[in-house]
């Protein structure tokens, strides 16, 4: 087992990470930038390193400081945690030159995912169905309009090296095809310096379910159930849960093996997501595979009884996995508590946190890296925390999550716990009614009483 872990991260996820090491009698090493002094992963870590100002590029994202502080710390292991370079097959890279242990999968692993039309492509060799669309890239406007007349319209034009939504355009007849065409190619080479485009079929109003894997390193994979995340604005999650209320045991059954079918054939080492679009009819496709950790594992946990992150590092120390699949016997819904104003377009609202009152009481978890006196970074991601709630029925589930935003009172900051009050109180999402448009159709600010603004 390692002896230290080096933690390539900042905030909730570099606690968390610090927790699971702690009870794993691992010694820890945070790193943080000089706007980070204060942050809890900093105080909780067995060793702290800062490895530069409050900018991403010159700290989280730079990896020469980062291999500075493991060679320093003598560290023999990296959690990269999720974002910054979590994904960066580079790092990966640069982590085994230097005979340290990333804990994720190999650099290769990492490339041949973030690369969507290869990720499909593996996807479709190993059965795993996936969207109708183009063979790989796309060669020019012509060819475009040719294979979207045989797919059938609406059509969805995407960027290879993309994900999360960037580089993205919706096409509903061919007269839109060209204009649309260009715009992609132009917002995928500004933020990837890669512009080269796929097309499928537009799925109309689908569920986001994703589903969780492990792997180990004698290629045994198992499946963790499902996560239904189709609230979202703008492709940012706001609210998770486990199980989906879309799901059936039927679908599950043939879900989790279509995971394990993309998992095994790539050999998948470490916990990795398998992102699936789901229509009305129950059908489901390949969409993405994430390499990494998420935020909203936490659900997962919560239904299974499971520490995905000890998971992660007993994969990562070459620990055989027990090879058996999970299924929920209780129900998890996660609202991410984020430093925005939700009456400004969910405009990030940094500052001085000046009294924090953490929700608790039985079923509630709470994991955040802020309390009262902390001053949230204009720098980074706006989450400040994360609330979990966790009951035997979706039913109970959404009543103690209400009971719980209520006694969740943050003062110096605007946050998104009114807005998350609001869900929990609409209909359709207490049927489980939704999908990915859920947001477009919700009119929140039609629902909220004048007091209560
Ligand atoms: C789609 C789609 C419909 N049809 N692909 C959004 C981000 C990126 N991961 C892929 N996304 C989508 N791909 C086809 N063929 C709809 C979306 C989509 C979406 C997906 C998941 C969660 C929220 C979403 C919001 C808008 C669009």
């Amino acid at each position: 087992m390692f002896k230290k872990i080096l933690i390539a991260n900042r905030g909730e996820i570099a606690l968390r990470i610090v927790r699971t090491c702690k009870e794993m009698g691992i010694k820890t090493v945070a790193v943080y930038s000089t706007a980070d002094r204060e942050s809890l992963h900093v105080r909780f870590a067995d060793e702290a390193v800062c490895i530069g100002p409050p900018s991403s590029a010159e700290s989280y994202l730079s990896i020469p400081k980062i291999m500075a502080a493991v060679e320093i710390t003598n560290a023999d292991a990296v959690h990269p945690g999720y974002g910054f370079l979590a994904e960066n097959a580079d790092f990966a890279e640069v982590c085994a030159e230097y005979g340290i242990k990333f804990i994720g999968p190999s650099p290769s692993m990492i490339r041949r995912m973030g690369d969507k039309i290869t990720a499909k492509e593996t996807m479709i060799a190993a059965g795993v169905p996936v969207i109708p669309g183009s063979e790989g890239a796309l060669t020019s406007v012509d060819q475009a309009l040719e294979l979207a007349k045989g797919i059938g319209y609406p059509v969805i034009l995407k960027a290879t090296a993309g994900g999360g939504g960037k580089g993205m355009r919706v096409v509903w007849e061919p007269s839109e095809l060209e204009a649309n065409f260009d715009m992609a190619q132009q917002e995928a080479k500004a933020s990837f310096a890669n512009d080269i485009l796929y097309m499928e079929k537009y799925i109309e109003e689908p569920r986001h379910i994703e589903i969780q894997i492990a792997g180990d390193q004698d290629g045994k994979v198992c499946h963790l159930s499902e996560r239904d995340c189709s609230i979202q604005r703008r492709h940012q999650k706001l609210i998770e849960e486990s199980p989906s209320p879309f799901m059936t045991k039927a679908l599950r059954k043939k879900m989790g093996e279509a995971a394990i079918k993309a998992g095994e054939a790539i050999k998948y080492e470490g916990v990795g997501t398998v992102e699936f679009l789901v229509d009305k009819h129950r059908n489901f496709y390949f969409m993405e595979m994430n390499t990494r950790i998420q935020v909203e594992h936490t659900v997962t946990e919560e239904v299974i009884d499971f520490d995905l992150i000890k998971e992660q590092i007993k994969i990562a120390a070459g620990i055989p996995i027990s090879g058996k699949n999970y299924e929920p016997t209780m129900h998890a819904i996660e609202c991410r508590i984020n430093a925005e104003d939700i009456w400004n377009d969910f405009r990030p609202n940094p500052g001085l946190i000046k009294s924090f009152h953490s929700a608790k009481g039985h079923g509630v978890r709470v994991d955040t890296h802020v309390y009262a006196g902390y001053t949230v970074s204009p720098y980074y991601d706006s989450m400040i925390a994360k609330l979990i709630c966790r009951a035997q029925t979706r039913e109970e589930c959404i009543t103690k999550m209400e009971r719980a935003l209520d006694e969740f009172i943050i003062e110096g900051v605007k946050t998104t716990v009114p807005f998350h009050k609001l869900v929990m109180k609409n209909e359709k999402f207490r049927k489980g009614d939704f999908h990915t448009g859920f947001l477009n159709d919700f009119d929140y600010k039609a629902e909220m009483n004048e007091k209560d603004k």
